[in-house]
């Protein structure tokens, strides 16, 4: 049996030039896994806690070193000499070691610094890619069978808005799926053509293609529907055509506009009801190819979100991502309202490996659709890609095709597609079986 022996903790930096956790476990045959924590910015009212310091003379308040205290002292003591194959036992010893519910005593940025490196370092005691390791030996046991892995159909987010890029449009993302590509490599070759495109079909409109949190371009366009209009015409400029080979999506971050009861458009002006809102996104996802969105509703708008899927869930992917923070509880009450048909997956939602596969076990038996997602502060650190292969999650949201802290996620996928070699199936359409008819058959 291999056990951990040493756990390291230091504090980093983000992409965004805030202070992380980043983790080191070392186990008795010397083998060694690091991992980094993301961060949010439009997070969720039910997201784990992130253990920030609040010292204001340090970082802004913003510095983890309690967090990074907590991982080397009692963290430590806790796994130290445990085996460190056994993902399911070791990520149940950090929740109780915890104690309450949403990991605010010892900060779910600890704990997942300490999970995730965890099996990283099993996967290099056992010789194996991370995707194999966690594919075999980790997914398994949760999923509750064997898992297909495939290479994920990429979101990408081509234009950043809302609290991502100050001063650009009220949707936080507008992205490009690549659905009809025949491999993971051309479905990224098509994002960076779409992405560049872009930056072309906005310069001649006169606006800036400074970028925003997420490498997205951030323009000042006037409206949300302008900026799905850009986002279609760069498809089209980069030769791509809309809908069959490339789909849109968009991650409305519906929470950060919903005040006392209405949606608030800043940009264009006006408040809507959940009705009127369900009309606006649906008026997109009709003169679009759109075929996903995210947060369309509020985290605790659930009877927005019931609305939107009974009326768009045929053909269009409804992700969960504030709704549910991959928390099992909130994600149940989701599939047994019908509040949507898929999920977002966000390894520091909820703190530890294991719980995010939980959370993909339940969604993949409602037959949902899964997407493995980033945060807006990311680091170099790559985990996310093999996971999303390793689960077979169908679908992977990192980012624009631009900045190392995104690109490090796409690149990764190149080098897992290279290493599986004819096993590596893209996901493709299949990504989303889940939905009856789509806008990728459609001709646009
Ligand atoms: C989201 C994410 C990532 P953040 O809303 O899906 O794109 O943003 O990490 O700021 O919550
Ligand atoms: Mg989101």
């Amino acid at each position: 049996m291999t056990t951990i022996q040493t756990v390291r903790a230091r504090q980093v930096l983000d992409s965004r030039g805030n202070p992380t956790v980043e983790v080191d476990v070392v186990l008795s045959d010397g083998s060694l896994g690091r991992a980094a924590v993301p961060s949010g910015a439009s997070t969720g009212s039910y997201e784990a806690v992130e253990l920030r310091d609040g010292d204001p003379k340090r970082f802004g308040g913003a510095g983890v070193l309690k967090a990074v205290e907590n991982v080397r002292g009692e963290i430590a003591r806790a796994v130290v000499g445990r085996s460190a194959t056994d993902q399911q036992g070791l990520d149940e010893t950090l929740k109780r070691l915890d104690g309450t519910p949403n990991k605010a005593r010892l900060g779910a940025n600890a704990i997942l610094g300490v999970s995730l490196a965890t099996a990283c370092a099993a996967a290099v005691s056992r010789k194996l890619p991370l995707h194999r390791y966690l594919a075999e030996q980790v997914a398994p046991a949760v999923l509750g069978g064997p898992v297909q892995p495939s290479t994920p159909v990429p979101q990408f987010n081509i234009l950043n808005g809302g609290k991502h890029a100050a001063g650009s449009v009220d949707i936080q993302e507008f992205m490009v799926l690549p659905v009809g590509a025949p491999t993971f490599s051309e479905a990224l070759r098509a994002g960076a053509e779409i992405y560049q495109a872009l930056k072309r079909v906005l310069r001649k409109q006169g606006h800036s293609t400074n970028v925003g949190d997420e490498g997205g371009f951030a323009p000042a366009i006037g409206t949300n529907r302008e900026a799905v209009q850009a986002v279609h015409d760069a498809v089209r400029e980069a030769g791509y055509s809309p809908g069959s080979e490339v789909a849109l999506g968009l991650d409305v971050a519906a929470s950060e506009l919903f005040r006392d009861g209405a949606y608030h458009l800043a940009r264009e002006g006006g408040s809507l009801t959940s009705a009127q809102w369900a009309d606006y996104l649906e008026g997109l996802a009709r003169d679009f190819p759109i075929i996903s969105i995210e947060d369309g509703m509020a985290e605790d708008d659930w009877d927005g979100w019931r609305l939107i899927t009974a009326r768009l869930s045929g053909r269009v992917q409804l992700v969960g991502d504030d709704l549910y923070t991959t928390n099992v509880t909130r994600l149940k009450r989701g599939v047994e309202t019908h509040a949507s048909n898929a999920i977002l997956l966000k390894v520091n939602q909820i703190g530890t490996l294991t719980e995010t596969l939980e959370a993909m076990a339940i969604a993949r038996k409602a037959g949902w659709g899964t997407v493995v997602s980033h945060r807006s502060g990311e680091t170099e650190d790559t985990f996310i890609a093999d996971l999303a292969v390793a689960t077979g999650a169908g679908q992977i949201k990192a980012g624009a095709p631009a900045r190392s802290e995104r690109v490090a996620k796409y690149n990764r996928l190149l080098r897992i597609s290279e290493e599986l070699g004819s096993e590596a199936r893209y996901a493709g359409r299949e990504a989303f079986a889940h939905l009856k008819s789509s806008v990728v058959s459609l001709p646009f």
